[in-house]
């Protein structure tokens, strides 16, 4: 099996520091969560920022500060900006993340409109995706095609009939948003993979541990971090980034898997450095 590329969602756009209080919003917190993650493995931080009161923005400036300040210590990591945002964004804002200097090597690219609980919707039409994965192309960024369903595969199936993605395409299930994330699922999810993708799995709140080992077994990658979870195990807060990836590391020592470096992760993935 390829090493294992481990990644770190360590912020998101919807969780608050009252439901974890290590929950990353200052550019200082930022970088010590990114740290924490890079020194127990992580090879991909995927990146959102927050201003200072917790708010979620995709403005350059941020990003470009978050980036600067995270490359001073972790000089090596992937790190790959959201251009999913927060809900209720428009596209152009989204994207405003992907404009930091230099140009990111990756990025997500969501893959349809998902309800995000309540009222909430996240909405991704085919003109949004097609639209982001040409501007993607054009600039030399890899998308992670993020999809919470089967349905979004064959979105990302139709952009890439399109000529708008590069092989080999990579693949994030976020599992527990819109559909389950039984083992049933997820072993559904990547048997409707075009051939000779990649992938990585996240699962929502107490989903994330199930997922992380079977992930493993089956020979994809593994995505943690307060984003998507915010405990080590049930009813145990995790008190960083790093606690998750390291016990991500952890469930992989025990099933023969070995942890791919950034440099390793960017072979994997195709990626330009
Ligand atoms: N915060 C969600 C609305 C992504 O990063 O690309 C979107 C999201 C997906 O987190
Ligand atoms: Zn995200």
């Amino acid at each position: 099996m390829e090493k294992l590329i481990i990644s770190a969602a360590i912020c998101g756009a919807e969780v608050t520091k009252e439901q974890n209080p290590a929950v990353p919003y200052t550019i200082e917190e930022i970088v010590r969560e990114a740290k924490s993650a890079y020194d127990a493995g992580a090879a991909v931080i995927h990146l959102h920022v927050r201003w200072d009161d917790g708010t979620p923005t995709q403005e350059t400036k941020r990003f470009q500060e978050a980036v600067d300040a995270i490359r001073k210590v972790c000089p090596d990591v992937i790190i790959q900006p959201s251009t999913g945002g927060a809900v209720g964004m428009t596209d152009l804002e989204r994207l405003a993340s992907t404009d930091i200097v230099p140009t990111p090597e990756f990025a997500t690219l969501d893959c349809g409109t998902c309800n995000f609980g309540g009222d909430e919707i996240f909405v991704n039409t085919d003109n949004t995706i097609f639209n982001f994965a040409k501007i993607m192309k054009e600039r030399g960024i890899k998308p992670e095609l993020e999809v919470f369903d089967k349905g979004m595969v064959d979105i990302a199936r139709k952009a890439d009939k399109k000529g708008l993605l590069v092989h080999p395409l990579h693949f994030d299930f976020v599992l527990g948003v819109q559909m389950t994330a039984t083992l049933r699922d997820l072993v559904f999810m990547v048997g409707s993979l075009p051939e000779g993708s990649t992938w990585t799995a996240t699962g929502l709140g107490r989903n994330a541990w199930h997922i992380a080992a079977a992930t493993i077994s089956l020979g994809g990658n593994v995505r943690v971090g307060f984003e998507d979870n915010l405990y080590l195990e049930k009813g145990v807060l995790a008190k960083s980034n790093g606690e998750m990836v390291a016990k991500a590391v952890q469930l992989a020592k025990l099933l023969g898997r070995e942890i791919a470096t950034p440099d390793e992760a960017r072979e994997i993935l195709g990626l330009k450095k």
